[in-house]
């Protein structure tokens, strides 16, 4: 069976492609999502790919990926990267791993985006490279797993 990565996206995210587009871009989740199941094919891995606005289910998610022996987890909590303890707490619980993605270099933007919560959770973090952050980060989980294999 192919091992899964699951590709979690926050509020806000569904309007990708229309929302700011001088900042996020024109292409839309629909776009992400091919490029993020693109890209785990090249690595032999499958992908579980959503989107909440709501903090509730994308805990819920993560549970989900652990029930589900998910073999590595991609994020961008977007607006929820600031205030969401309760995802941080979930992503805690993996033990796999995570890789936190932000289309925008964050760093580079409002004082109140630079501190993120779900870092502390995660292996490694992307920030303005796009929406080729996320082919980068499955990428990434990919070498991960093979180190560790
Ligand atoms: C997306 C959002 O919705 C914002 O709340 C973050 C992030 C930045 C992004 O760059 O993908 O501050």
């Amino acid at each position: 069976m192919p091992k899964t990565v699951y590709v979690l996206n926050g509020p806000n995210l569904n309007f990708l492609g229309t929302r700011e587009p001088q900042l996020y871009g024109r292409a839309t989740l629909a776009d992400v999502e091919k490029l993020c199941r693109a890209a785990a094919k090249q690595h032999g891995l499958t992908v579980v790919f959503r989107q909440s606005n709501h903090e509730g289910e994308i805990v819920d998610w993560i549970q989900e990926a652990h029930a589900k022996k998910a073999v590595g987890l991609v994020i961008n909590p977007a607006g929820y990267t600031t205030t969401s303890i309760a995802i941080l707490d979930a992503l805690f619980m993996l033990e796999v791993p995570i890789i936190e993605v932000h289309i925008t270099n964050i760093h580079k933007r409002e004082e109140y985006r630079h501190h993120s919560y779900i870092s502390k959770a995660a292996r490694a973090v992307i920030a303005g490279c796009g929406v080729q952050g996320y082919a980068l980060a499955i990428a990434g989980i990919a070498s991960m797993i093979e180190a560790k294999d």
